[in-house]
Parts: structure tokens; sequence; C-alpha cells
């Protein structure tokens, strides 16, 4: 039976917190939220579920049926499939380039002294990139330094000319280079590369589904370089993450407070906020609450938490849920995965909704128009609109429900060789490959990507974690699969004590007692690494493994998963895993099976040339059990070419 005849719920979350917002509003509101319009939207098109749908010209739509297996243009549904997909993929690659453009933005301002609020926050980290990227750093001041740095990564976002981009050759295992320059697909820039794609998949340009791929990959990496470029600037204006600790979901809402929730990606104005909030205490008293509280949403949410101790509030799919507590007397928004919804429930309540970038506005809603220049002024704008909106809080609507968790989160990359360091000062990564190696890990997972209503909210998550977890698997996790982690409870160590098979305890544990002078608290079941754009730390994860054992990525045991992967971000993050040769498994079928072409390359030709592939499966238990066959496959291999190498007193081979 196709969904649309299915009786679909508008309870499709297994978060409780999230529940109790929902039934409650089920008794007592009108409130719509995205959940009641999933039910609303259904049946779905099943030509655009499929991908054979196409909009390119204005002769269409054009859908492909029996009837009719090819455009107007004559199309076939191989290239208006895989035109579709790699204009997503430009999509997604263009949100990110938008987001670490800014941070680009703001350090120039930095440099030329018209940003007073922000300064370099991290020089080690500003001295480390530089040297990475081949700048000579001997006698140079922070100034200098941060201008190569800031030049050199221009060049990566915008030159037109043929040599390769610094945030790519130098993050990557020199193999992978020779890999995409030998199928082509080394990109001149980001924004050279984006352009490229959108003229290519112009009407009548090209119609070859697999060159069509190809280009999208290319693109594909773009979005891996200007996501690395976003991490390294983000660490450098404020901060290599460390260790932290604070809690998640809807009971980190204080009815004694002025609440205000920040949202999006953009960590420019949010830190600002949580800064100014703190200072800002004296105001909230005397509007009668006890002071400021912010908590955070998506991955502005991830960004302040890893920095701040910010709490969790939630993830994507519930982000209009806090507003219905009654609580949140302002949630500020910057830009992606912003669901315009939110105004309309804001309207039932007393919540200021924000906007604070010039093209991302919600009409209707407060706007507070952010400038790098008066950054710590536009903050407190914010939050006196937040300390206005609580005094017409009305208590009588005030239902938050009280669930909560603790959350140690905060895990760089940096953070973790420092801590994996604990045993192994030399080689930190050792310590992982002989886990591995000795089979007391199955090998590393990477929980990324968003939430999608197409399965249950967070159900896909939470089943696969605590599989990998007892199946010895090492876990890490980006965006709102951390979120899903952190709000259920999962991202603590009495989750550890509660999920994790016997190898991985042991090796937290043995982790815990060599940090026991060195860490406020004990290590977690789910390490957080960071935001969307931070999945850049979790390859440079892989990376380091490969280097450790001397081996191109493909080789590693490292599988990427999105259970509930929604945004067009995801499909980039998802296309540029691949191509840099990992597993890659997606809870939710892309729309590419109206080509069996199509298809195809993304699940076994990708594989063939560039190592890594896709996994589509929607069923959480079979995508945990096709996960840990795709670690063991490679971990099985490493080992046995491990004891060749050791047998025969040689290198380990590269041809396999
Ligand atoms: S916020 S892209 S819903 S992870 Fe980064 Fe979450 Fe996906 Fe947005």
């Amino acid at each position: 039976m196709s969904e649309g005849k299915k009786k679909v719920d508008n309870r499709r979350t297994i978060d409780p917190a999230a529940l109790q917002v929902i039934d409650h509003n089920d008794g007592n509101g009108q409130v719509e939220t995205t959940y009641e319009r999933y039910v609303k939207m259904q049946p779905q098109c099943n030509f655009g579920r499929t991908g054979v749908c196409c909009r390119i010209c204005l002769q269409g739509p054009c859908r492909i049926t029996k009837k009719a297996s090819k455009g107007i243009c004559g199309a076939h549904g191989y290239s208006i499939v895989a035109r579709n997909l790699i204009r997503s993929i430009s999509g997604g690659t263009g949100a990110h380039a938008d987001h670490s453009r800014h941070m680009l933005y703001a350090l120039m301002e930095v440099l030329e002294g018209k940003a007073p609020d922000y300064k370099v926050e991290d020089s080690a980290k500003l001295k480390r990139v530089a040297e990475r990227i081949g700048l000579e750093v001997e006698g140079k001041d922070d100034n200098e330094l941060l201008e190569g740095v800031l030049q050199q990564a221009m060049a990566d976002f915008s030159k037109i000319t043929s040599e390769t981009c610094k945030w790519l050759e130098t993050t990557v295992v020199p193999e992978r280079m020779e890999v995409f320059k030998s199928c082509n697909i080394n990109p001149r820039s980001v924004h050279t590369t984006i352009a490229e794609t959108m003229g290519q998949t112009h009407m009548g340009v090209d119609a070859d589904p697999v060159n069509l791929i190809f280009q999208g990959l290319k693109t594909s990496l773009c979005d891996y370089i200007c996501m690395h470029i976003g991490t390294d600037l983000s660490d450098i204006l404020f901060g290599t993450p460390k260790p932290v600790a604070t809690e998640a979901n809807f009971g980190v809402i204080d009815p004694e407070m002025v609440n205000i929730a920040v949202h999006g990606h953009n960590p420019l104005l949010s830190e600002m906020i949580v800064r100014q909030a703190r200072e800002m205490k004296s105001e909230a008293e005397a509007a009668g609450a006890k002071g400021v509280k912010c908590m955070g949403i998506c991955c502005t949410g991830n960004e302040v938490l890893m920095r701040q101790e910010i709490p969790v509030l939630t993830n994507f799919l519930s982000q209009e849920l806090p507003i219905m507590t009654g609580g949140i007397d302002a949630m500020v928004v910057d830009v992606q995965c912003i669901m315009p919804g939110i105004k309309a429930v804001s309207d039932c309540y007393h919540t200021r909704i924000i906007t604070t970038m010039s093209h991302s506005k919600i009409p209707g809603s407060y706007h507070v128009d952010f400038s790098e220049e008066h950054a710590v002024e536009k903050a407190r704008e914010v939050v006196n609109l937040a300390i206005e909106a609580y005094k017409e809080r009305e208590e009588k609507t005030c239902n938050i429900p009280d669930i909560k968790h603790k959350v140690i989160a905060g895990f760089s990359m940096e953070a973790m060789e420092e801590v994996l360091g604990a045993i192994n000062p030399d080689e930190p990564i050792k310590v992982v490959t002989d886990a591995i190696d000795s089979g007391q890990l199955r090998g590393v997972v990477l929980f990324a990507g968003c939430n999608n209503l197409r399965v249950p909210h967070d159900a896909s998550h939470a089943h696969i974690i605590k599989e990998m977890a007892k199946n010895d698997v090492l876990i890490v996790a980006t965006g709102c699969a951390a979120g899903t982690a952190a709000k259920l409870g999962l991202m603590n160590d009495e989750a550890v004590e509660k999920y994790a098979g016997e190898g991985l305890k042991k090796f937290i544990h043995s982790l815990n007692e060599a940090n026991k002078d060195k860490l406020k608290e004990k290590l977690p079941l789910v390490f957080h690494m960071g935001s969307c754009v931070d999945n850049s730390r979790a390859y440079d994860f892989t990376t380091a493994l490969a280097r450790q054992w001397g081996v191109d990525t493909p080789k590693v045991p490292f599988v990427a998963s999105a259970p509930e992967a929604m945004s067009e971000k995801a499909v980039s993050i998802g296309s540029w895993c691949v191509t840099l040769g990992v597993p890659t498994h997606v809870g939710v079928v892309p729309e590419v099976t109206g080509s069996a072409l199509v298809d195809g390359i993304a699940l076994q030709i990708a594989e063939d040339v560039y190592g890594g592939y896709f996994i589509w499966e929607e069923d959480p238990e079979k995508a945990a059990e096709k996960i840990l066959a795709a670690l063991d496959e490679r971990s099985w291999k490493l080992k046995i070419h491990k004891q060749t190498a050791e047998k025969y007193e040689t290198e380990l081979s590269a041809g396999w």
C-alpha cells in the first residue's frame, strides 16, 4: 500500500518531550505544525519523488511515463534524474558556501579593524591552518597569518584557474587527489564549479548522465572545501571546541528566565547573543525574570553548544514545538533549515520570531539587521526584544515538558586527539587503529544529517545508534543526528553503561581512566563533532585513520549514516562522502530511483571509481546490518593485508 493510502498519523516522533507538546496541542489548541502539514500533504507526487519530473525549461513540467518516455526536448529519464540530482548538490553547496563565505567576510573585517567586537580567539589554530595550507609561518604575527589564510580561502572560493584548491589538497590523502585528477573532477573553485553545474544542466547542454553525475561529484568536493573552510575559520574566530557539559531537550527551558532560542547555522550573531545574554542579567531582573537563558536549535545550536556549553533545545523537525510550550520569549534565526511555519505558530503565543540576515527573512517577523561592524549592539537589540516579550508571557499557557538529559559534547578533532593522546601521546590515532586491528572496535560510524517526516522523527537515528553501540562501533555525530543523540540521552556516560557492547565499553573506560585528571566528566557514548559544516571534522578523522594505517580512505572501516536525510545540503554531503571513499547509508531514498542508470551509478559504479558508495535503506534494522557489513568487509581486508605485509616484511599493498 502506498504511503498516501496509509493512515499517516501526526505523532510521527519518538521524542517524549515532542509527543507531550503535540498531544497537549491536540487537546487544547488549533496550532498547526509540520507534523499536521505532512499528513495533509499526502499523497505526494511520485514523479517528483523518483526524480523524473523536469522543470528546467518553460515547456515543462515534463514527466516520464510509459506513454511519454522522453521529455518534449527529447531528454531521457536518466538525463532528467541526473540533472535534478546535481542541481540539488549545487543547492547544498551554495548553502554551505554562503555560510562559510560569511565567516570569511567577518574575518576580513576583523583584519581591517572594521569589526571591533570580534578578534582572533584561537591563534594556535590559525597557525596550524596556515602551516597546513603551506604558508610560511615563522616570524609572522596573527594579522600576517590571517591575511595569508584569507587570501587562500578566497582563491579556493572563486578562482577560475586550474591550480588545486588548498582546502582539498591538504586535508585528504594524496591517493584521493590522484583519483580526482584522473577522473577530471578536481575543482577550480567553489563558485566556479557551482556556476559550471548550473550552466551544464541548463536546457540543451549536457544530456550524458555519467558526465552529469561526475560534475555533481566535482561540485560535492566544493561542498567539502567550503565546509572545511567554515570549520577552520569558525575555530580561528571563536575557538576550537573542547569537551563541555550541558543538557538537552525541552526541559532546559526555564520558566523563571527570559528564554532565547538561537536557530539556524551561522555562529556570528549567536555567539554575541550568548555573550550579551550573560551580561544583561540586570535588565532581565528589572522585567521580573532571574536572568536570560540561551538554548539552541539545529546547527547554530550545535555551534554554541560546542564552544559555549549552551543547552540543546531540539533538532530540525520539532523546531516549532518549543514555542508551543509558552516558555520561549524569542526565537532568533539566521540561515538554513528554518521552517517558515514558526511564524504562524508564534502568532498564537507571545514569542518573537527575529530574523537577522538580509537574505533570510520571514514575512511578519521582527528583523534585526545583523552587521559585523555593530555585532554587540545588534545582539543587545535581540536580547531586549526577548525581555520585552517576557513581560507578555502568560504563566497559564506555559506547559514545559520536564524532560532533559545530560550532554557531554565538544569533540573537535583536536579534542579527540587530546583524549586519545592521554594513552598514546606520540600517535593518538593509533589508539583507535589498534582497537580496530585487535577487534575491540568494529570501526567508526558518523551519524550526520537531518530529520525527515518520511520516517518517524528520531526513530531511525536512535535505533541505528544503539545497534552500533551494542556492536562495538565508535560513534561520532554532527548536525541534527547529534541533536537526536543529545535529547534522547545517548550523549553521556550513562549511555555507555546502558548501550555499549563489551569492546566499546572497555575502549571508552580505558580513555576515561587515562584522562581522569584532565576531564571533568566521563566520556559519552556518542562523540559530538559539531554542526553540519563540521562534517569536515569527521572526515579529518577518516583521513587521520587512513594516514595511520598508511592506506587510501576507501580502505578505512569508517561509514557515514544519514538515517533521516532531508536537505539539499545532506545530498551534497552524502555525495562528497562517497567521492572521498566512504560507504554512505541514507535512510530516505533520494529522488533518483526513476532512472535505473543513475541509481546504479550511486550504488555501484561510484564504488568502482571512488571506493565509496551509497546504501539506500529505510528500515533501520536492515540499515544497521548493512552498515556493520560495510565495516566488517573493510576491517577484514585490512587485517589480511596487514598480516601479509608483516609476513613478507613489506609495505602494506595499495592495489586492493
Ligand atoms: S541543521 S541540514 S536539518 S542536519 Fe544543520 Fe539539521 Fe540537516 Fe539542517
